[in-house]
């Protein structure tokens, strides 16, 4: 995971990633311009007050946490785009100025992560148990990972 995060790693405003507080940054515009909002919670409705962030963002970075579901709506509803990865223009994905709430994925104690690209790109699922079919509804990942990624074997944390 480390090597992973420090092989992506990108100066932004002078900074490293590996010196940013973990969480996930939202941008006004494509590769990380304008305006920004930084989370490091669920965040159910980004038209709130204190954040008023409805519908503007448009390119993404994920910092040193698992990864992150993006909604079109509030309260998780609607379209949603799971990263775990930066995205610099959301069009890509057809969510530019959408994104209406979001969730942080939790970083499991152990477990592992199925990517759906090999090098753990792409979509990706967090098994912190066994799972005897991932066809079921709820993972809905059987015949898509290319690449696992194993969490806190043996008591080290990565
Ligand atoms: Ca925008
Ligand atoms: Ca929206």
């Amino acid at each position: 995971m480390l090597i992973v995060v420090l092989a992506i790693a990108t100066n932004v405003d002078g900074q490293t990633k590996s010196t940013r507080a973990a969480g996930v940054y939202l941008y006004q515009h494509p590769n990380y311009g304008g305006d920004s909002r930084y989370f490091n919670a669920n965040t159910p409705n980004l038209d709130a007050d204190n954040i008023n962030f409805a519908d503007v963002a448009s390119s993404v970075q994920v910092v040193d946490v698992p990864g992150v579901n993006l909604y079109d709506g509030r309260d998780y509803s609607g379209a949603m785009l799971p990263t775990s990865a930066d995205i610099p223009d959301l069009t890509i994905w057809g969510f530019n100025d959408r994104i209406g709430s979001l969730k942080i994925v939790a970083s499991p104690t152990q477990g592992a992560i199925l990517y759906e690209h090999p090098n753990y790109g792409g979509d990706w699922r967090i098994f912190e148990t066994n799972a005897p079919d991932l066809d079921i509804g709820t993972i809905n990942f059987a015949d898509v990972a290319s690449s696992l990624q194993l969490l806190n074997i043996g008591g080290v944390s990565v």
